[in-house]
């Protein structure tokens, strides 16, 4: 059902009001400090930010996939680590227990996920399982009413404050690639679970990625997400949506950096004139256009699809590679359009810069999304739907 447009557009405009009067004036703190201050936190949390992904009955706002990505294209229009803060609650650390959770995990988690009070990550990705994510290691061996987990997931976002984590691990040892893997809600405090020092990052500062290390740590098999041999799908149907949700984060980045490119342009003058006045310098601001309003066109289309049960692998793939890559084409558009000013950190593009190359590596490369574009085509080929 269609989120009610009255209580949609208050929403939106009070997370514009928040971005633009807390996130954007704050965004030099942040990255200096590399930390999003509490005060910001508290405020997200009373937004109800953390949640809105999240069914009304465990405290979320349930927000359909369309508005979700209308909130993210606001959320986008600051400097990306404060979307991340909450980023991991609203999809991939929440969504596998939203899709596939049973009603008493649903009840044991989604409260405190949905309030901000409790942080949850996402881990697939290991040292040696980064785009192949069916070839991971760690194994979640059963003994009892337990599974035993040895392994180790690397550059899992939000570790060093995550609460629980959604871990896929090789249940069946024997059995390689993605028919082996299960789904865990696997908690923090658990023995033998760590979490490694946050990682240098090249951009996002205040965003952070840890290792997770996992030894002889004891999870019950009622933490099992889904059916065992399962957890690979559960995965994938995670970053369907969290997909779409990173192809609207993108493109709120883009229309902050449009905002930029032509207020900078308008006031800065070369030969005797506004640099708006130049045409090359309005070919590049009208290409960021054109692909942003692409973008949003491509996000918001696949949301209503999804919203209407529609299967989005295709679409969220196919967004995910055109908004990140447009996002990346402008965020090098602003650079060139400020010149030197652009890169130096005093006016902030250079950081937007650095920040937006994540959207192309993660949840899924843009080689991997052209992998599932075309499998999904030869698919339906296959079947007679092409
Ligand atoms: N939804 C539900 N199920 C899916 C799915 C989806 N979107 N995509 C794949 N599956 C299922 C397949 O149907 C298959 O099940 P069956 O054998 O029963 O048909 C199973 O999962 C394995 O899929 P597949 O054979 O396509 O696996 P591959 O190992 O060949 O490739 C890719 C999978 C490359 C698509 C996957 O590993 C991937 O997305 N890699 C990128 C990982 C990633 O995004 N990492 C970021 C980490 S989070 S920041």
């Amino acid at each position: 059902m269609p989120f009610d447009a009255e209580i949609r557009d208050a929403l939106i405009e009070q997370v514009r009001r928040f971005v633009t009067e807390k996130c954007v004036p704050a965004e030099a703190e942040v990255s200096e400090n590399d930390e999003v201050p509490q005060s910001i936190v508290d405020e997200m949390k009373a937004l109800g930010l953390f949640g809105i992904a999240v069914p009304e009955q465990y405290g979320g706002l349930a927000l359909d996939m369309e508005t979700e990505c209308l909130v993210a294209f606001e959320l986008g229009k600051t400097s990306p680590a404060f979307r991340s803060v909450a980023g991991t609650n609203i999809g991939i650390g929440s969504q596998a227990l939203v899709l596939f959770g049973t009603e008493a995990q649903k009840e044991r988690w989604l409260p405190g996920v949905a309030s901000g009070d409790l942080i949850a990550s996402f881990a697939l990705t290991e040292p040696e399982a980064g785009s192949d994510a069916a070839s991971l290691t760690t194994k979640a061996i059963r003994d009892g009413d337990d599974y035993v987990f040895n392994g180790t997931k690397r550059y899992i976002t939000n570790a060093n404050k995550a609460d629980i984590f959604t871990v896929m691990a090789r249940t069946d040892p024997d059995t390689p690639g993605a028919k082996g893997v299960s789904a865990f809600v696997v908690e923090r405090g658990t023995p033998g679970v760590s979490v490694g020092v946050p990682e240098k990052k090249m951009g996002q500062q205040g965003a952070h990625i840890c290792d997770v290390i996992f030894e002889n740590a004891r999870v019950p098999a009622a933490n099992m997400i889904g059916k065992e041999g399962e957890g690979f799908k559960v995965a994938m149907s995670v970053l369907d949506k969290g997909r779409l949700h990173i192809s609207a984060v993108a493109t709120g980045v883009s229309k902050r950096l449009i905002r930029e490119m032509v207020h900078y342009a308008l006031e800065r003058k070369q030969f005797g004139k506004p640099i708006f006045e130049h045409q090359m310098i309005q070919a590049m601001i009208a290409d960021s256009q054109a692909e942003t309003y692409a973008a949003e066109c491509m996000i918001l289309d696949a949301a209503r699809r999804r919203d209407a049960g529609e299967d989005v692998t295709l679409l969220a793939s196919s967004t995910k590679l055109f908004a990140t890559e447009a996002c990346g084409r402008v965020a090098d558009r602003a650079v060139q359009v400020f010149g030197g000013a652009g890169y130096v950190s005093d006016y902030g593009i250079e950081r937007f810069y650095r920040d937006v190359r994540i959207f192309r590596l993660y949840e899924g490369t843009s080689q991997i999304q052209q992998i599932i574009i075309a499998r999904e085509l030869a698919r339906a080929a296959k079947a007679g739907k092409l």
